[in-house]
């Protein structure tokens, strides 16, 4: 079968950190090797890149096309290729997968869209082929929201959750076209590895362990050692909580370094409380790569900003494990979260934070719900009608306790103090002997761009431009019915 795998372009990055990073589509590249080992012909095609879906669908000519949804701010974006799709094939079969897709499908239930997947895409897209192939009815196919004559139906769920060594390696050589145009920060290219999957912990703002029910899958310690040994030689390691299993994480570094993998920077998440109880671990991975950074996210600058996101963790391991990471050579990135219903005071508290512990590369997102948690479900009903781009985690989606100008002007302010203000600590002409000639258009653009950040101005335009706005298939967005995916609309 002709089968065509999109990558949409997100659509608005305008705030955040979406211009530092530009990774490749590694669930489809993994869904492409389980397609091809079938015998299929698969293309992947990456829309952050030109051409636009049209002209994939007419050089492929697919019957099956599956599109990527890993974010709730993609949703309109999934639906406007899908209806492009339709529009110049309309007898392909068209199918969504992805994260937000599958912890939250309804707002993709509309006519353009044929089927979502509600679990991991191995396994169901190639019982999906396989059924359109002989013509065999597709409530059989498993783990599905299908679209049917009589409305929109849930297929039975997998079986048992999919292993990762399912399908071992991803077929990378799908999207080799782009590889020079993938970057992570200043490192480009930038090759993107999975190693385990899954989160055990219960933060009410993440929708990953609420998808997987707080289960953790690892890939063989064979496999990621012969992935990390044929990538590239910078890393993003897309693992939801690196280091999880201590044992198996120990093994993998000896087994690395045996194999002689040394990489000029890896790039993992993980968890303070973690860090605290790994100096061993630490130790044994920091020899892999000659930059090492570690991503946490910190949310909270206090105790009971912490409890209030039941993240099972205290400002003391903040503090200890960002510590134990930098004896040991690592850099440390991280993210807190700014609620709309702070007061002054806990914006105060957080400057205070960052300055005495050093946080300067550390983000700051607004306390979003993203759909998929029961931090969603809590405040559903507060949230205004808005397009779902808005769910990026840098707009309010309901009126903020200090008045929407004044939030603004402290969101801005903590966004001064980081290092990205290039007219606070870290200067434009600093950034630029950071990097290499070449580099310096890419980076400066990108420090322009994110300079909006520290504008209230910019802020509060772009809260009045998409107030009350509500996106052209608003109406299909509602979803009525669909008991996994109440919208809000
Ligand atoms: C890499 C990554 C990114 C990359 C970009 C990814 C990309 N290619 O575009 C970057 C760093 C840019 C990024 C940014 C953000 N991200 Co992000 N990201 C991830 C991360 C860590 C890994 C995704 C991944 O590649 N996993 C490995 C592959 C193998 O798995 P997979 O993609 O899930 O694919 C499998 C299935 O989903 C399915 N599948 C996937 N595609 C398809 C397609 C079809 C047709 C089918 C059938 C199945 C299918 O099958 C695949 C194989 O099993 C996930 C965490 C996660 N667990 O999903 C968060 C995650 C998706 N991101 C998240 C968030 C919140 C963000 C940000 C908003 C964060 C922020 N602070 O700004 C920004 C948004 C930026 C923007 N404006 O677009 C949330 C999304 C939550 C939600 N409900 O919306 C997640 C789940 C993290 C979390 N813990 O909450 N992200």
């Amino acid at each position: 079968m002709n089968i065509l795998l999109l990558r949409p372009h997100p659509g608005s990055d305008k705030f955040g950190l979406g211009p530092f990073f530009r990774v490749e589509p590694l669930g489809l590249e993994y869904i492409g090797a389980a397609l091809l080992e079938k015998g299929h012909r698969v293309t992947v095609a990456d829309l952050r890149f030109r051409p636009g879906p049209a002209a994939w669908v007419r050089r492929s000519r697919p019957q099956l096309v599956g599109i990527s949804c890993p974010h709730a701010l993609e949703y309109e974006r999934i639906l406007e290729t899908a209806r492009e799709v339709r529009r110049v094939c309309p007898d392909a079969f068209i199918h969504v997968g992805g994260h937000a897709a599958a912890a939250f499908p309804g707002p993709l239930e509309c006519g353009d869209i044929d089927a979502i997947c509600l679990d991991d895409g191995e396994e169901v897209v190639v019982q999906l082929a396989e059924a359109l192939e002989k013509g065999r009815p597709l409530v059989e196919v498993p783990a599905l929201r299908l679209r049917t004559g009589d409305g929109w139906v849930t297929t039975s769920p997998l079986t048992e959750r999919t292993s990762l060594d399912l399908v071992p390696l991803p077929a990378r050589e799908l999207v080799a076209r782009h590889r020079s145009g993938y970057h992570c920060l200043l490192f480009k290219p930038v090759w993107l590895i999975e190693t385990a999957r899954g989160c055990p912990h219960r933060c009410s703002f993440c929708s990953v362990w609420q998808l997987y029910d707080r289960s953790c899958r690892e890939r063989s310690i064979g496999a990621v050692v012969e992935d990390f040994a044929t990538a590239g030689d910078a890393i993003f390691v897309a693992d939801d909580l690196f280091w999880h299993n201590p044992t198996r994480s120990l093994e993998l570094a000896a087994v690395l370094k045996q194999r002689g993998v040394f990489k000029r920077w890896i790039l993992v998440q993980t968890r303070t409380d973690l860090l605290c109880r790994s100096s061993e671990l630490l130790a044994a991975w920091r020899p892999l790569a000659k930059d090492f950074d570690i991503f946490l996210g910190l949310e909270a600058a206090s105790d009971h900003g912490l409890a209030d996101l039941t993240k099972d963790a205290g400002v003391t391991e903040t503090i200890e494990g960002v510590r134990i990471a930098r004896e040991h050579g690592y850099g440390i990135n991280g993210n807190f979260l700014i609620d709309p219903d702070w007061t002054e005071t806990e914006f105060r508290e957080l400057w205070e934070f960052i300055a005495r512990h050093g946080l300067q590369r550390a983000g700051f997102t607004i306390r979003t719900p993203l759909p998929g948690t029961e931090y969603y479900r809590q405040v559903e009903q507060r949230i205004a009608p808005q397009p779902w781009s808005n769910f990026d985690m840098h707009h309010l989606l309901w009126e903020p306790r200090l008045g929407v100008r004044r939030f603004f002007e402290l969101y801005t302010e903590t966004w001064r103090r980081s290092i990205l203000n290039t007219s606070g600590e870290k200067s434009m002409l600093d950034w630029m002997r950071q990097v290499r000639p070449s580099q310096i258009p890419y980076i400066a653009r990108i420090l322009w761009r994110t300079q909006a950040m520290m504008k209230p101005a910019a802020y509060l335009e772009e809260y009045e431009a998409t107030r009350g706005r509500v996106a052209p298939c608003g109406a299909s967005i509602a979803a009525p019915g669909a008991a996994e995916a109440p919208s809000h609309r």
